[in-house]
């Protein structure tokens, strides 16, 4: 069977959502059938999928994570995205459906699941790079522990692109870092909702899956297989 996972989308004008192709094809390459969800869906539209990839983007809106504005950048916040994708992640960790988060996608994981963000990096790498989205920048080590170490197969350190001025200061109660930068900051955080595991990545997987580099595919390899168990198992409604 071919697993279906759901993809948040951009919302990039009023009654307008989108999203780069490429987080699709990613989803195509390692097997499973994408499906894009719109940011008018209720919980519901989660009977139609085996796992959820939360996409990158704008700032989520500091309300949400009880703090004043401390650097995110207003103009990029969409609340109704925001309250789209919590609603998702509430439910998905309910149902135990595996979700992936994106650079934006691991903040919308630690802001619904109760970790908070920093707001804006001061930092001595470039978190935000210029040279091409395929190409990566910086380096992140792994934990060896975690269970993103054997999705990308053991490997302890891989190159990644970075395109974020935030990143996840506290992570979720029962989730775990899973990898960081030089600089010390959470690039990866990983746990285990429902008997699922689920992941998020502060880099950009799906625009590196085309040149292979830093095991990028391996990333969306391991979303389907957890999807592929989740579907055979009977558990979609
Ligand atoms: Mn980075």
């Amino acid at each position: 069977m071919t697993p279906i996972v759901g993809l948040t989308m951009a919302r990039i004008a009023e009654r307008r959502d989108a999203l780069t192709s490429t987080y699709m094809e990613a989803v195509q390459m390692a097997g499973g059938i994408p499906v894009l969800l719109p940011n008018m869906v209720s919980q519901d539209a989660l009977n139609a999928v085996d796992g959820l990839i939360l996409t990158g983007g704008g700032d989520f809106h500091p309300k949400w994570y009880g703090e004043p504005n401390r650097g995110t950048r207003m103009e990029t916040v969409s609340v109704e995205r925001d309250a789209t994708e919590m609603t998702l992640i509430r439910e998905a960790g309910r149902r135990g459906i595996p979700m992936l988060g994106i650079c934006r996608g691991i903040q919308a994981l630690a802001v619904t699941l109760g970790g908070t963000l920093i707001q804006d990096l001061a930092s001595p790498i470039a978190h935000s790079q210029s040279a091409p989205r395929p190409e990566p920048t910086h380096t992140v080590e792994i934990d060896p522990a975690s269970h993103l170490f054997t999705v990308l197969g053991l490997l302890k350190t891989v190159r990644v692109n970075s395109f974020h001025h935030q990143a996840v200061a506290d992570v979720p109660p029962g989730w775990q870092v899973s990898a960081r930068s030089e600089d010390g900051m959470i690039e990866a955080m990983e746990g285990q909702i429902g008997g699922t595991w689920s992941l998020g990545v502060q880099w950009h997987p799906e625009d590196m899956v085309q040149t292979g580099e830093g095991s990028a595919l391996k990333i969306f390899q391991g979303l389907i297989e957890t999807a592929t168990c989740y579907h055979v198992q009977g558990r979609r409604n």
